[in-house]
């Protein structure tokens, strides 16, 4: 394993490499019309006392200086954002969703236009300073082709607030801890699954796309051994092309997380999208993993759907080559907990690890967590 690889897999938020400050064209115009006003002291020394014209000079040198530091500073941090791929696939998907695909020219835009700036700020500086009285004209003219430059290379801009945003939106995932994360299509049960067995208490509501953005909830253990849990928007039965931002997000994870994919279901007769929708979603999480592996099917919403409707739906998983088809009730706490249990039991199977040895530990509180009904979740700590 190679280090940049081993990099990548410690990192652990996204804050920890993207921190960038909330830029538009039109602010940094503010602020550099805001700097440009503001009073310069000029030195009482004998030469600028004696010297009008010196005097104007270095009065019009350090206005420009000014507006050249702010921008070239704040530039500067967007140039100096991490090479996308130098970030973990999936956090590097989240700033493509939040950018439209455009992180990576601003990234270069901003490179490029404090390059020039700076190129044209060694010219201007020697120029105000030697200007004497006419030195106003240079540095005006400086302050305005920096504005141009920005305006006419740094086109996206404004895409720093999303990139702000996923930034500190971006739940920390702890790349060495088990991961699951619950799928599936919107209103099968996923928050509140997630809400019932882990720390993170995602928004439920009986309308779709209730989850707009990727949750992670923590299952405590005790001793710093942890399970998380993501809760991911749902996503729809569409091609992966025509998914919206809010879809896509769950994509990005499914697709580059190293984890298990819990696949909700609602097999209950009125669910809010179809049964075979739904396994038209689960084909599509299957083809972005590249097999069943990773992947446990769970019907959810048990408590609404009589034993005969749960067989024959069983049996057409079954035949899609889930031998396995596990069942709860999110809502009343119903079986969850051997949810959790079997997810962990494949996540050792496909990465080699022993979780399963750490939560056998606390077995006797699962187990009675898995019996009991609304309280279910209190039995583990959550962190
Ligand atoms: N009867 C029953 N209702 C459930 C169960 N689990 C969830 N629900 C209800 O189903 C609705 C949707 O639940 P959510 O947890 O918000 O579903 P979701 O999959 O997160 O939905 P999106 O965020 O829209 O993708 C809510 O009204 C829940 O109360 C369950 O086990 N049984
Ligand atoms: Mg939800």
């Amino acid at each position: 394993m190679s280090l940049e690889r081993n990099e990548k897999e410690h990192t652990k938020c996204l804050s920890d490499y993207v921190d960038v400050p909330v830029l538009t064209y039109d602010s940094i115009r503010k602020k550099v019309l805001e700097l440009y006003v503001e009073r310069v002291q000029v030195p009482r020394t004998t030469s600028f006392m004696k010297d009008e014209g010196k005097r104007i000079a270095f009065r019009y040198m350090v206005k420009a200086e000014r507006v050249f530091q702010y921008v070239v500073t704040n530039l500067g941090k967007v140039a100096r954002l991490p090479p996308i791929d130098s970030l973990n696939p999936f956090y590097a998907e989240l700033l493509n969703i939040a950018t439209n695909g455009g992180y990576e020219i601003l990234r270069k835009q901003a490179a490029l236009a404090v390059k020039v700036i700076a190129g044209l700020w060694k010219e201007y500086r020697e120029r105000i300073l030697n200007a004497g009285e006419s030195a106003k004209k240079y540095s005006v003219e400086f302050v305005g082709r920096t504005l141009s430059i920005l305006k006419r290379k740094v086109k996206n801009l404004e895409a720093t607030k999303n990139i702000a945003y996923v930034s500190r939106g971006t739940p920390c995932i702890d790349f060495e801890k088990p991961l699951i994360i619950v799928s599936g299509m919107p209103q099968v049960g996923k928050s509140t699954f997630v809400s019932r067995v882990s720390s993170a208490k995602p928004k439920t509501s009986p309308y779709p796309f209730t989850t707009k953005n990727i949750v992670l909830g923590h299952i405590n253990l005790g001793n710093d051994a942890f399970i998380q849990v993501m809760d991911t928007p749902g996503i729809l039965d569409r091609p992966i092309n025509e998914m919206n931002e809010i879809e896509r997000k769950a994509i990005a994870a499914i697709k580059y997380l190293k984890a298990v994919v819990l696949y909700l279901m609602d097999p209950s007769r009125d669910s809010y999208y179809s049964f075979d929708s739904q396994l038209v979603v689960l084909k599509t999480v299957e083809m972005l993993i590249g097999g069943k592996e990773k992947i446990i099917v769970v019907f959810n919403k048990a408590d609404k759907v009589n034993e005969e409707r749960l067989r024959e739906c069983t049996q057409i998983v079954n035949k899609l080559g889930y031998e396995k088809v596990l069942t709860m009730s999110a809502l009343y706490g119903t079986n969850v907990w051997n949810v959790i249990w079997e997810a962990i039991k494949l996540y050792d199977a496909i990465y080699g690890t022993n979780f399963e040895s750490i939560l056998k530990v606390y077995s006797s509180s699962i187990t009675s967590a898995s019996t009991s009904s609304s309280s279910s979740s209190s039995s583990l700590t959550s962190s």
